[in-house]
């Protein structure tokens, strides 16, 4: 018998699929009634080492509302060799080529163990990776000395076969050609238009290009397998034009314009990004391609502006967005989300390496990566570790020498007849395919049944909500006791090495009567689950509502569900008690209430968006490491253990690790300082001192290793002004007013928050309150 933690577990390692609740409710209301909605976070290319290889397409559902895909839940009839679709109960012949299975012959996707199965369609044609640089040339020496480094360090990562093009930008735009021989070219542009795709083909002259290279639409005449990738002067193999691309971007200059006194550089960011956009539009519709945009500052003129060239004019904060003070937000916004919806409909990914001290305009052009799957990276400078090690992992390879990049991604999902979906929230776009399992309820996301990803890596997770459908039953009949839901997720995308993957995953669940099992729906929540999933939804909701009704819906849903979860006398605090299965559940509440995802005045809004970004796009894990940091500590006492995330753990003798995702804080204890100071750690008699100190830093380097993008690394000491990172995480378990005797014990905090156990006392209060 496995514990139900063990359960979500092997759920998420085998299908990478964590589902809010784990027995679903039979009813409609039943299911509006469980606070917590039931929903899943999807991991689609979650890594797996055990999958065979299968070089076939996959069997679909001759149905033509349903199209799943064959699966371990459908039962099969060996002898008559028919299938029937566990989503329509359609029964279904198997093509000839399955002539030969029998119960002891089956295809791997019949297999138990294969709920989650990829395949390798042979026969779509193989399309090369397509990687357009988009490059600012408005910084420092320095800047542009190790952004050139980078650039030319990818172009020896990429796979050889690979497709590369450069844009530069500063005042004007420059697309250059890159054909072998020794002249080369560049078209310039001015940067304060914005040219339509059609503008750019002929000012580029695309169209004439390779008049004949793509077969028709609707042309059989034209032999499919022909491969239909043009080149063009502007986009070359890596392999033909390495040489000249190494050149070029070792002649790569600044940009010649001088900048005035209390002036900001004039960049011409939009109009450079708008024509990426228009070029691989024109040229690589439908296939993977990938826009690289790297800024060193905001784009000061044309379309996309974000602020002007008066350093004057300070760029936009919170309190100016809250106070409607923007002069050019709205429309920038409305600018670059255009732009990442063309590029996601065709297909491409916009990735976005900034690097400034200052801010350049993250949240406006926040849609780009959002909409395409691509990157954010938000750093002070490219000649740093944090660029240029978060810029080599993109390329990276996983133990089977794979790239972890893959573009063209799509999701769609099948349910079968107890559930609808309700929509999605994550990296991706609605591709509208309405059908009958689309509910009209929707969240996130909704109104459709599949949704285009575009950048897919393999820890890239969406959540998807369902909605159960009201079973008609005449009132007479008694609901049936258990039932099974089935879910599918088939996710299509294009593989660096060229080959065109679907990955199928089909989980089920089951179904019981609510109003009468209660407990076993009870404890069969998932509340790491329900706590991102909740995180996620205030975050979308965030995005237009005010952050204070934000927070007033999560403090009512945490009340919610206290009141119809736990266990309490009315009007009596002190019976309160939470089941098992929710007894982490409002602490994460009152970390994510206190966290930069919602209480945003202590940061600029670039690093606001930022911040969102990735919670909306990471694995379970990951994203509960944001919502609650882990705090680790090393002391003499012992071996390194985790601690609570409480002012009770900052102790003199102790060195603290922070995880906060974002960064990794290394903290030493006021006499940990003082031993620094004295230099301890250099003597030789003290050499476990010198180990103590260690410790924290190996494990960090770890950390920093490992994660994408690198997080901020910070090394600080009691009373060093860095200490704010941690002082504003932990909770404030002991402030002023009960200062005195914790003072042996731990650091005191400035804060005016409430701390978590005045928060639970409330919180108590308020769901066992009779009048509430
Ligand atoms: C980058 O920074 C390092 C110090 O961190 C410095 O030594 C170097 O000169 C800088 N410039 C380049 C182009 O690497
Ligand atoms: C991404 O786009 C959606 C709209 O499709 C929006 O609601 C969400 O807040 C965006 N996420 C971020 C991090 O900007
Ligand atoms: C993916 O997520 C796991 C945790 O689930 C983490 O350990 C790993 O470092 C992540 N990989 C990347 C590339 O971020
Ligand atoms: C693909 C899919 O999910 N199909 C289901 C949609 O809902 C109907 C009934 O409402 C089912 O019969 C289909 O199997
Ligand atoms: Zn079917």
């Amino acid at each position: 018998m496995t514990t139900y933690q063990e359960f979500f577990t092997q759920n998420e390692e085998h299908d990478g699929v964590r589902f809010t609740w784990n027995v679903w409710p039979l009813s409609r209301p039943e299911a509006a009634k469980l606070i917590v909605p039931l929903s899943c976070l999807f991991t689609p290319l979650k890594e797996r080492n055990d999958l065979p290889p299968l070089n076939y397409d996959p069997v679909l559902c001759t149905r033509t509302t349903c199209r799943a895909i064959l699966n371990p839940f459908c039962s099969v009839d060996y002898r008559a060799k028919i299938w029937i679709c566990n989503f329509c109960l359609q029964r279904n012949n198997f093509p000839p080529q399955y002539v030969g299975i029998s119960e002891q012959l089956q295809p791997a996707e019949l297999s138990p163990h294969y709920t989650t199965i990829e395949y390798t369609l042979m026969r779509a044609p193989v399309q090369p990776a397509v990687f357009l640089f988009v490059v600012d040339t408005c910084m420092d020496e320095d800047d542009m000395t190790a952004l050139k480094e980078s650039l030319q360090m990818a172009l020896s990562l990429l796979p050889t076969d690979a497709l590369v093009g450069l844009i530069t930008f500063g005042r004007m735009v420059h697309v250059h050609e890159l054909n072998c021989e020794s002249m080369t070219r560049t078209y310039v542009f001015r940067g304060t238009k914005d040219l339509t795709a059609k503008q750019v083909q002929e000012m580029l002259g695309l169209m004439k290009q390779q008049p004949n290279q793509r077969p028709l639409p609707g042309n059989p005449n034209v032999p499919q397998q022909q491969p239909n990738t043009p080149y063009s002067k502007f986009i070359q193999p890596v392999s033909a034009c390495d040489m000249s691309l190494t050149d070029l971007l070792g002649e790569l200059q600044r940009d010649p314009w001088p900048v005035q006194q209390g002036k900001r550089a004039v960049r011409s960011t939009g109009a450079a990004l708008s024509i990426a956009v228009g070029l691989l539009e024109t040229l690589y519709p439908n296939i993977g391609a990938r826009i690289m945009l790297f800024i060193a500052g905001p784009c000061t003129q044309g379309p996309g502006i974000i602020i002007d060239e008066e350093l004057k004019h300070t760029i936009r904060s919170h309190h100016d967005i809250e106070t409607d003070n923007v002069k050019y937000m709205k429309k920038a916004i409305k600018f670059y989300e255009g732009l990442g919806n063309r590029a996601a409909v065709n297909g491409h990914v916009i990735d976005l390496y900034s690097s400034a001290l200052d801010q350049t305009g993250l949240h406006e052009m926040k849609y780009c990566p959002n909409y395409t799957g691509g990157y954010m990276v938000m750093g002070d400078s490219f000649n740093t570790s944090l660029f240029k090690q978060t810029f080599q992992k993109v390329f990276a390879k996983d133990h089977k020498n794979e790239y972890r990049m893959n573009s063209g991604a799509t999701i769609e999902v099948k349910t079968s007849r107890e559930l609808k979906i309700s929509g999605a929230i994550g990296s991706c776009v609605s591709l509208s395919q309405r059908a009958a399992n689309v509910s009209e309820t929707e969240l996130g996301i909704g109104g459709t049944n599949a949704w285009k990803v575009c950048g897919m890596y393999p820890n890239s997770t969406l959540s998807f909500f369902f909605e159960i459908l009201n079973q008609q039953q005449p009132s007479t009949q008694p609901l049936p006791t258990s039932q099974r839901g089935y879910v599918q997720f088939i996710t299509q995308y294009q593989h660096l090495s060229g080959f065109k993957k679907i990955r199928v995953t089909t989980v089920t669940r089951n179904l019981i009567d609510a109003t009468s099992n209660l407990p076993t729906i009870t404890a069969s929540f998932d509340q790491e689950c329900a706590s991102v999933t909740m995180a996620r939804i205030a975050v979308y909701r965030a995005d237009t509502e005010e952050g204070a009704d934000v927070l007033r819906w999560l403090d009512k849903m945490l009340i919610r569900l206290c009141q119809k979860y736990a266990i309490y006398e009315k009007d009596n605090p002190g019976s309160f008690q939470l089941t098992d299965t929710f007894t982490l559940y409002p602490q994460f509440m009152y970390h994510l209430r206190r966290s930069q995802f919602l209480q945003v005045f202590n940061n600029s809004p670039d690093e606001t968006a930022f911040y969102r970004h990735y919670l909306l796009v990471e694995d379970l894990t990951q994203c509960l490491v944001m919502i609650q940091p882990i705090l680790y500590a090393y002391s003499f006492n012992g071996p390194p253990e985790p601690v609570l995330l409480d002012s009770s753990s900052i102790l003199p003798d102790r060195i603290l690790l922070m995880d906060t995702f974002y960064h990794i804080l290394i903290y030493h204890g006021e006499t940990i300082a003082q031993w620094v100071k004295a230099g301890y750690q250099d003597l030789p008699e003290y050499e476990n001192f010198k180990q103590l100190l260690q410790a924290p830093v190996g494990d960090a380097t770890e950390i920093l290793q490992n994660r994408f993008p690198m997080p901020r690394y910070i090394v600080t000491e009691a009373g060093g002004s860095q200490a704010r990172f941690l002082l504003y995480k932990v909770n404030p378990s002991q402030t002023h007013t009960n200062y005195g005797l914790g003072q042996a014990l731990g650091a005191p905090i400035l804060t005016d928050d409430v701390n978590l156990q005045t928060f639970m006392e409330h919180l108590k209060k308020l769901a066992v309150s009779t009048s509430t």
